[in-house]
C-alpha cells in the first residue's frame, strides 16, 4: 500500500499521539497501523450508538426504550466482533512498536460481545431487568403504611439521613433491601452464568480476573489487600470511637459495646460513608464542624449553579470548560413529569466531539456537592483525551477515573474554600475545630475502604467459585461483618438477597474503582497542593488538611498531563507525570489524617474503648 511520507509521518505522530515512534514499522505493523486509525471512526460510532440508546433508556424507563436499547446493542455488539476480527488478523503481540502494540491489545478486547447474539441478549435483559427494578422501587413511610410512593432519591436517602428513630431506620432499611435486593435473584444467577461465559471465552479463569485485568499488574489484588491491612488499625479506631458515641445516643438496646454496628444507624443505607451523622459523633460538639447544607438553602443555592461553581472550579485552575452542549444535554433534576429514570448520578461520554454528559437527580446539599464534583471529574477526563485514538477515550485505570472529581472536592470541602466561595462564616479555627474538620473527611473517606473492597471481594468470591449460591446472602454479610464491623438492624437469611441493593451490584458496575481511587486521590490531591504552593511539609500555616488548589495553573496544568494521556500508557506511567510516583500507596492518606490518627488513640484509650468487634449473628 503506497504511503506519501507525510501521510506516514501523520499517522506516527497520531499513533504516539506526538512522542516520536520507538521504532520505524516494519511492513506488517505499517498495514496495521493504516487498519486501526481507518477504523477508529467506526469505533467511536459503535460507542455512539450504544450511549444514545442507553441514555434513552435510563433517562426514561419504559419497555419500548429498553427494548430498543438491547437491540441495539446486540447490534454494535455483532458490528464489534466483526470489527475485531479484522484487527486479530495481525500478530499483533510480536509487534515491535510499543505504541502500535498497546492499541491492538486494548482493541482486541471484547468483554461481552464474546458471546453469540442469544447469550448476549439475555445477558441484557438480565441487566436491564436488575437495573429497572432498582431504578423503579417505591416503599411505604414508617409513620404512614399507606403512603407507598417513596422513590431511593430523594425519599429514602433523606429519612435514613434526618431520622433519628431507629424503628424509621430499621423499617426503612428493611423495606429497601426487601424490595431491591430479593426480586432479582433469579436474574442475577444468570448475570453470574453469562459473565462466567464470557470471562472463560477470552481465556480468564473467572469474571474476576477479567474486571481486575483492567489494572495491567497481576500483583495488583495483593496491592489493595496490604493498602487495606496498612490502614486498618486506623480504621478499627474510627470505627471504636464512632459505636462509643452511637452507644451514648441510642443506647445499648441499639448499639452493643462489643458487637458489629447496626448500619441503619450510620446515615447511609449502605453504610458506606458515615459523614451525614457527623454532628451526632462529633469529637467536639462545642466547636464547629462545617456543615453548609443550610447557607446552600438560605443562598437560593439550585443545581444548575451547583454545576456552575463546579466548571469554575475547574477553570480556575486552567482546565477545559463545560461545553455547550454539556448544558443542553444533561439532566441535572429529578424530572417532575413523573416518568421512572435512573437516579442514580452518573457522567457520560458519547464518543465524540464534546458530547459529555451528567443525569443526576440532585439536591441541594454538600453531600450533592461533592457528588456534583465527582460527576465533573469524570466529565473533565472525558475532554482531556477526547482528541485521542478510541481506544486510549478511557482512564489510567479505573481508580484514576473515580478520582478526579474528588480531588478537587477535597480542596472545596475545606473551612479555607468554603469561606472563599461565601458558603462558611465566621469560623474560628483551632486545633478541635481542625480534629473535627479531619473527623467529618475520615467519616467519608476512611469508613468507606473497608465498604468498596467488600462490594468486589463478594462478587470475585461468586465469580471464582468460591461462594455457592445457597451461601450467597450470608456470605455477604459475613465479608461486611468481617472487614466493616457492620451488621443489618435486623436478622437475615438466604431467603433474602441483600447484595443487588446496593446500585452497582444491580448494574454491574465494578467497585474496586472506587477503594483505588480513595486512595490515590489522595496522592493526587497532594501533588496538586504542592504544584500550587498550597502544602509545605512541616509547615504549620500550609497543612495538607486545609489546601485548597483553587485557581492555580500550576496545579491544573500538571492534572492535565496525567489526564490527557487517557489510556495511552500504563497507568505508573500516567501517575508519575502528576506525582512523581509510580505505585499506588496510603501514605498520602495517612500524611493527611495523622493528627487525626493520634488523637482518636489517644481518646480511645483514656475512655476504654473497646477496639474491633464480634462476629455478627445477624445471618443465617
Ligand atoms: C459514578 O461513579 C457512579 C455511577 C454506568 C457506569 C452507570 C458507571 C457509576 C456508573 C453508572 O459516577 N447519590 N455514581 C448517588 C451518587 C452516585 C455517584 O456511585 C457513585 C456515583 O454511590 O457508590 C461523592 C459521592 C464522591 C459518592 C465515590 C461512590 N458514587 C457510590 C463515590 C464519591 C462517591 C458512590 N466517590
Ligand atoms: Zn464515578
Amino acid at each position: 500500500m503506497k504511503l506519501s511520507l507525510c501521510f506516514v509521518c501523520i499517522c506516527i505522530m497520531q499513533l504516539t499521539n506526538g512522542a516520536p515512534a520507538e521504532s520505524s514499522l516494519n511492513d506488517e505493523e505499517k498495514e496495521a497501523l493504516q487498519l486501526i486509525n481507518d477504523l477508529n471512526e467506526e469505533m467511536n460510532s459503535l460507542s455512539n450508538r450504544n450511549y444514545v440508546a442507553e441514555w434513552a433508556f435510563a433517562s426514561n424507563i419504559t419497555d419500548e426504550n429498553e427494548k430498543h436499547k438491547n437491540e441495539v446493542q446486540a447490534e454494535t455488539a455483532k458490528q464489534t466482533r466483526e470489527l475485531v476480527k479484522k484487527l486479530q488478523k495481525f500478530n499483533w503481540r510480536e509487534f515491535k512498536n510499543e505504541d502500535l502494540k498497546r492499541q491492538y491489545k486494548l482493541s482486541t478486547k471484547l468483554g461481552y460481545a464474546i458471546l453469540d447474539d442469544d447469550d448476549f441478549k439475555d445477558l441484557l435483559e438480565n441487566l436491564s431487568k436488575m437495573e429497572t427494578n432498582y431504578a423503579k422501587v417505591k416503599i411505604c413511610a414508617h409513620l404512614n403504611r399507606t403512603k407507598c410512593d417513596l422513590s431511593l432519591e430523594p425519599h429514602i436517602q433523606t429519612i435514613i439521613v434526618r431520622s433519628r428513630d431507629p424503628e424509621e431506620l430499621k423499617y426503612t432499611w428493611t423495606q429497601w433491601y426487601d424490595a431491591a435486593g430479593k426480586p432479582v435473584r433469579k436474574n442475577f444467577e444468570k448475570y453470574i452464568e453469562l459473565k462466567t461465559k464470557a470471562a472463560k471465552l477470552s481465556n480468564y479463569t473467572s469474571g474476576a480476573e477479567e474486571w481486575l485485568d483492567e489494572y495491567e499488574d497481576e500483583t495488583f489484588e495483593k496491592q489493595v489487600e496490604d493498602v487495606l491491612t496498612d490502614l486498618k488499625p486506623f480504621y478499627e479506631q474510627l470505627h471504636g470511637y464512632v459505636r462509643w458515641r452511637l452507644r451514648q445516643k441510642y443506647g445499648d438496646l441499639h448499639v452493643s459495646e462489643k458487637g458489629p454496628i447496626p448500619i441503619h444507624l450510620l446515615g447511609n443505607i449502605w453504610g458506606q460513608t458515615w459523614g451525614e451523622i457527623a454532628n451526632l459523633v462529633a469529637p467536639f460538639p462545642n466547636k464547629p464542624m462545617v456543615n453548609v447544607n443550610a447557607e446552600m438553602k438560605a443562598q437560593g443555592i439550585t443545581p444548575l449553579k451547583m454545576f456552575q461553581m463546579g466548571d469554575e472550579f475547574f477553570q480556575s485552575i486552567n482546565m477545559t470548560k463545560l461545553p455547550k452542549s454539556f448544558w443542553e444535554n444533561s439532566i441535572l433534576e429529578k424530572p417532575k413529569d413523573g416518568r421512572e429514570l435512573v437516579c442514580h448520578a452518573s457522567a457520560w461520554d458519547f464518543y465524540s466531539q464534546d458530547d459529555v454528559r451528567i443525569k443526576q437527580c440532585t439536591e441541594v446539599t454538600q453531600e450533592q456537592l461533592s457528588v456534583v464534583h465527582h460527576e465533573l471529574g469524570h466529565i473533565q477526563y472525558f475532554l482531556q483525551y477526547q482528541h485521542l485514538p478510541h481506544v486510549y477515550r478511557s482512564g489510567a485505570n479505573p481508580g484514576f477515573h473515580e478520582a478526579v472529581g474528588d480531588v478537587l472536592a477535597l480542596s472545596v470541602s475545606t473551612p479555607k474554600h468554603l469561606e472563599k466561595i461565601g458558603l462558611l462564616k465566621d469560623y474560628k479555627p483551632d486545633e478541635e475545630a481542625r480534629i473535627n474538620q479531619l473527623f467529618l473527611t475520615a467519616l467519608d473517606k476512611v469508613a468507606f475502604l473497608p465498604f468498596a473492597y467488600t462490594m468486589d471481594k463478594y462478587r470475585w468470591q461468586i465469580l471464582r467459585g468460591e461462594l455457592k449460591p445457597e451461601e450467597w446472602n450470608c456470605g455477604f454479610w459475613k465479608l461486611r461483618d468481617q472487614y466493616s464491623g457492620l451488621e443489618p438492624p435486623v436478622k437475615r437469611t438466604e431467603d433474602d438477597f441483600d447484595a443487588p441493593a446496593k446500585y452497582h451490584i444491580s448494574a454491574d458496575v465494578e467497585y474496586l474503582r472506587y477503594f483505588v481511587s480513595f486512595i490515590i486521590q489522595f496522592q493526587f490531591y497532594k501533588a496538586a497542593c504542592v504544584k500550587s504552593g498550597q502544602y509545605e511539609p512541616g509547615n504549620p500555616e500550609l497543612p495538607l488538611d486545609n489546601c485548597d488548589f483553587y485557581g492555580s495553573p500550576e496545579a491544573g496544568n500538571a492534572f492535565k498531563e496525567m489526564l490527557s494521556l487517557g489510556a495511552s500508557k500504563p497507568w505508573p506511567d500516567a501517575m508519575e507525570v502528576f506525582t512523581g510516583e509510580r505505585k499506588m500507596s496510603g501514605a498520602a492518606l495517612r500524611e493527611y489524617f495523622e493528627p487525626l490518627m493520634n488523637w482518636l488513640k489517644a481518646e480511645n484509650e483514656k475512655n476504654k474503648v473497646h477496639i474491633g468487634w464480634e462476629k455478627s449473628d445477624k445471618c443465617g
